[in-house]
């Protein structure tokens, strides 16, 4: 285990503070960057996809940032098919940090909301979300605000560039016990509903009648409004894409574990996200989070 390990009543883990001291760091700096990086860099992928210019950039300067991180072991990306080795031994006396390092840039033509999504795991990747000593995401919204997951609870922080700062930022808590609201509220279904097997597409039915929709193309963006407001987001098995879109390494377990701690659930359909046992860095996997109630209703729904 890297130093002081995470728990309750516990002193917080330096080295996840210092993760997340370098992650804030870079977001102003990745914000300043975007406005010239709106257009494809002309790559894939490891997971195919189109690569826009502001994903190689935020990829670079996390990649450098938090390489230069005592206890970061191992830096793996998804927009890189290898773990990067930065030194020490993960699992021993270093932690694999796994990032998104833009998620959601196709909304950098359209302007809309994206993030950086963060995964601190106590072991070499792939791994499963139980691994996970903390996790949280950045969202460029309209304010900069990071969340940190670990085993104490959750917060929120405003980011702001802060120029007589050390690492040229400053973090301020706003919420330092984020908890599920209780009474959900919100819903947010990625994919086309031709595509979502028909189970899913009941169930969504069921939702849109209760809950008001919430979707702006950014799983970031979309669960902060889950966070915010209670409610469900997904990204649903689709039925030419059993899997679904998101990425579990990356995405799925570093969310699932934030929603978790906030007092929600995850799921992959029938278990919680943080029990699938990965098989490749760049697996994915149906993602569902939200309060416990539109979660477990979603398991009898697939089952
Ligand atoms: P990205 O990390 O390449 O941006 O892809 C992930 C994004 C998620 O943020 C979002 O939930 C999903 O893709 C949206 O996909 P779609 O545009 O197919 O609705
Ligand atoms: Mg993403």
């Amino acid at each position: 285990m890297v130093e002081a390990d995470p728990g309750h009543g516990s002193a917080p883990d330096p080295t996840v503070e210092e993760i997340f001291d370098a992650v804030a760091a870079t977001a102003p700096r990745i914000r300043d960057a975007l406005p010239g990086r709106r257009v494809e860099s002309g790559t894939e992928n490891p997971s195919g996809e189109t690569v826009m210019a502001g994903d190689v950039y935020a990829d670079e300067l996390l990649a450098e940032a938090l390489g230069d991180v005592d206890g970061v072991g191992s830096f793996v990306s998804e927009e890189r098919a290898e773990a990067l080795d930065v030194g020490g031994t993960v699992g021993d006396d270093a932690y694999a940090v796994a990032i998104d390092p833009l998620d959601g840039s196709s909304n950098l033509r359209s302007n809309n909301a994206m993030g950086t999504v963060v995964g601190v795991y106590d072991a070499p990747l792939p791994a499963p979300g139980r691994d996970l000593v903390a996790a949280g995401y950045v969202l460029y919204g309209p304010i900069t605000t990071m969340v940190v997951a670990d085993e104490s609870g959750v917060r929120e922080e405003v980011v702001e560039r802060d120029d007589d700062a050390a690492n040229g930022v400053s973090r301020s808590v706003v919420i330092d016990d984020l908890a599920l609201p209780d009474e959900p509220t919100v819903y947010g279904f990625g994919g086309r509903v031709p595509d979502w097997p028909d189970a899913f597409r009941e169930y969504a039915r069921e939702i849109e009648g209760e809950l008001k929709l919430r979707y702006g193309g950014a799983m970031v963006g979309d669960v902060n409004q889950v966070v915010t407001y209670g409610g469900v987001f997904a990204y649903p098995a689709l039925v030419d894409a059993p899997d679904g879109k998101l990425r579990l390494q990356f995405e799925a377990n570093p969310i699932a574990y934030v929603i978790e701690r906030t007092g929600g659930s995850s799921s992959d359909g029938s278990d919680s996200i943080l029990d699938v046992d990965p098989e490749g860095l760049h697996d994915r996997v149906p993602l569902y989070v939200g309060n416990d109630g539109p979660i477990e209703r979603l398991e009898a729904a697939l089952d």
